[in-house]
């Protein structure tokens, strides 16, 4: 049986302890100052949420529990998942153990699949993801705990039990879901001795795939997503939710349907798609000439170009660095790929043009949907859920921490437009 529960236990001793003195000692000094434009504008910037998980500096990108994710662009998703949770990285033996654990937690009730089976044949994969999460919520511990009356100090344990089981089960939920929505056939069911990204990969069944190859990428991309920070939509969404004592099949499914937004998890649907309209209308893969006309024409017509920008970094994403660099290893010559690249040569150059935009960079979604089209994986509209599998690892063990520090109930205060007027007067 893995040992998180009882490793947990002592970290959040030592958590409970640290947060409890830096509160004593320093509850009183200033993180943030919100001026009026943050507040109109997103409350970029504003330091107001507390999240162990990783981080994300501006001149960085992802760091989680300390580790940039360069350095651990080779570890599993279990293993970046035990790390989310505890800080630390397993041994050996608890990896192994911690992995067998999940595997006893795959299986997915059939109510499951008669409510997807139910929806609309062109219902978005999002949609089905978040509505099969919402689905299982009867199975929550932390609910039937909670009724109980169990005590507050030990709201983390059914949490991290409710979070073990969604990790374990959203692969094959998540495979479903793409059989389902592109006539794909039957249903495959999980392999009880396979790993996360094994079965992941097993489940979806797309025939032709190098199996090596696109297990390779899978581990990848569940590890690239698995977390970032706090302050994003899906993060801040599901946190909010989850301070209500919302359970995490609530706060998940909450949280996943923020990030089925354009700005935020779509742009990966929304960033294939754009690179296969412009092929479509240049016959191939562009020219520079032709990929800065297209580019052009997109921001003259008051549309965003998607996989640029940030709202926190100020520079390349590592996670497209790591893909990117997939991609010229494996498949340079893939013209998918190359779409990609000959982009990456003009974007940022024709952002900075544009005053307003402060970050020219690309992000993840600039390249991620190009790795998934050449394993075959090829129905855009699906990418955001492979997203969403790697993103439950980070936004559970950000509820589990939520719970084990005891974060109360989120509630900042908003203002009126005349309170706004009367102070600007
Ligand atoms: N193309 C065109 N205009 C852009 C732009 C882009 N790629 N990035 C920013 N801008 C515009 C913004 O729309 C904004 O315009 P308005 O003031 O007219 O609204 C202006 O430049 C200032 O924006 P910013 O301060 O640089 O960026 P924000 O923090 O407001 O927004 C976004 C960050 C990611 C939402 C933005 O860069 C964007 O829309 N990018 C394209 C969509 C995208 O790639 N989203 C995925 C982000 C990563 C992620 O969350 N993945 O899940």
């Amino acid at each position: 049986m893995s040992k998180i529960f009882e490793r947990l236990a002592d970290k959040i001793e030592l958590w409970r302890r640290e947060a409890k003195d830096i509160l004593a000692n320093g509850g009183e000094k200033v993180l943030s100052e919100i001026t009026v434009s943050q507040a109109y504008g997103g409350m970029r910037g504003v330091r107001s949420l507390i999240c162990d998980t990783s981080r994300v500096p501006q001149e960085q990108g992802l760091i989680v529990r300390g580790k940039p994710l360069k350095e651990i662009i080779n570890i599993s998703p279990e293993e970046v998942f035990y790390l989310l949770l505890t800080g630390e990285l397993p041994d050996k033996t608890e990896l192994e153990n911690f992995s067998e654990n999940l595997k006893t937690r795959k299986f997915v009730p059939d109510y499951v699949w008669n409510v997807l089976k139910a929806m609309p044949a062109n219902s978005h994969p999002m949609t089905m993801l978040s509505t099969a999460i919402i689905v299982l919520q009867k199975e929550s511990l932390f609910a039937r705990e909670y009724d109980r009356g169990i005590r507050k100090e030990d709201y983390w344990k059914p949490t991290l039990e409710d979070s073990l089981n969604i990790v374990a089960k959203i692969p094959a939920i998540a495979a479903a879901i793409y059989r389902m929505s592109f006539n794909k056939g039957e249903i495959i069911e999980p392999d009880p001795d396979m790993d996360l990204t094994g079965d992941y990969v097993h489940m979806l069944g797309i025939e032709n795939a190098d199996k090596d190859e696109f297990n390779n990428l899978m581990k990848l991309y569940l590890v690239a997503h698995c977390d970032h920070e706090g302050g994003n939509v899906s993060a801040f969404a599901n946190q909010t939710i989850n301070s209500a004592l919302s359970d995490v099949y609530y706060s998940l499914s909450g949280g996943f349907n923020g990030l089925a937004g354009p700005l935020h998890g779509l742009a990966n649907q929304e960033c294939l798609k754009f690179i296969l309209e412009t092929m479509e209308k240049f016959g191939d893969t562009p020219t520079k000439e032709q990929a800065e006309k297209q580019v052009k024409e997109t921001l003259d017509s008051g549309k965003v170009i998607p996989g640029y920008g940030h709202a926190v970094l100020r520079v390349i994403d590592p996670r497209f660095e790591a893909f990117f660099d997939f991609g010229k290893k494996n498949f340079p010559d893939d013209p998918v790929f190359k779409t990609v690249e000959v982009f990456f040569n003009v974007v940022p150059n024709e952002l900075k043009k544009v005053e307003k935009i402060k970050n020219p960079w690309p992000n993840v979604d600039a390249v991620s949907g190009s790795m998934l089209y050449h394993f075959g994986l090829r129905e855009f509209s699906y990418y955001t859920v492979v997203f969403a599998v790697s993103r439950s690892l980070g936004l559970t063990a950000q509820s589990v921490m939520n719970r084990a520090l005891m974060h109360p109930i989120i509630r900042p205060k908003s203002v009126t437009t005349q309170y706004v007027k009367n102070l600007i007067s």
